[in-house]
């Protein structure tokens, strides 16, 4: 198989769960800044030109969600449970991606990914609504961990992976964590697994 990254919120989830089964995966960096995704070889695979994406055989499966579910499943692990569980997983996937990491990703887009690619000054606008909405949220994930180790059965799951994958660069894309004393718990917790403190073959530091 491979597993089709670059060192951002979306594949560090599939990286993530790779690593920490130990699936047998060959990484393959795309180069987002180049432009790799957008070309034609790669948007055969996915169409719409994102990365994570996994080549299973001749299945390319994208969304890096789904992703993380399969990779679980072919190693027979619960990540992905297949209990009732998974209702619930499959409850905190969909809010995290709408309620969650949006505003979140919005913050490290504006705050980390903006500068260093040269397309200037954060939108102000953009930020304050994006504040906003994290701290409704967040608020409301925040009630849930107290008393959690995880985020679901308090046992690690795909939801933990997906609702952390902004957590890790916060502090630099501005996310503001300070009041919210059970996500920052759970979250130190996720950073002792080292899937998910270094998820990705190539430190962002070095990567091209
Ligand atoms: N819903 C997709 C989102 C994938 C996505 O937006 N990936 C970003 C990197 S985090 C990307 O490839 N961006 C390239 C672009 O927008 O041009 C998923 O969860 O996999």
């Amino acid at each position: 198989m491979k597993l089709f990254y670059c060192e951002t919120l979306n594949p560090r989830k599939a990286c993530a769960v790779a690593r920490h089964l130990g699936s047998p995966i060959d990484f393959v960096r795309v180069d987002l800044p180049r432009g790799e995704h957008l070309r034609p070889e790669f948007r055969a695979i996915n169409p719409n030109g994102r990365v994570p994406v996994l080549q299973d055989g001749d299945w390319a499966l994208w969304e890096a969600n789904a992703i993380m579910a399969h990779l679980s499943d072919l190693a027979e692990a619960d990540l992905w449970p297949h209990d009732r569980r998974q209702i619930e997983v499959m409850r905190w996937l969909s809010w995290d991606a709408h309620h969650f990491t949006r505003p979140a990703g919005t913050l490290w887009f504006e705050h980390m990914i903006k500068p260093h690619i040269g397309m200037g000054p954060p939108d102000v606008t953009l930020v304050a609504s994006a504040t906003a909405e994290f701290h409704a949220a967040a608020a409301l994930l925040d009630r849930h961990l107290a008393g959690r180790n995880h985020v679901v059965g308090d046992r690690l799951s795909i939801a933990d992976f997906a609702l952390a994958s902004s957590l890790p660069d916060a502090l630099a894309s501005r996310i503001p964590l300070e009041p919210y004393a059970h996500i920052r718990r759970w979250h130190d917790g996720l950073m002792e697994l080292d899937a998910w403190r270094e998820p990705f073959p190539t430190p962002p530091a070095l990567a091209a």
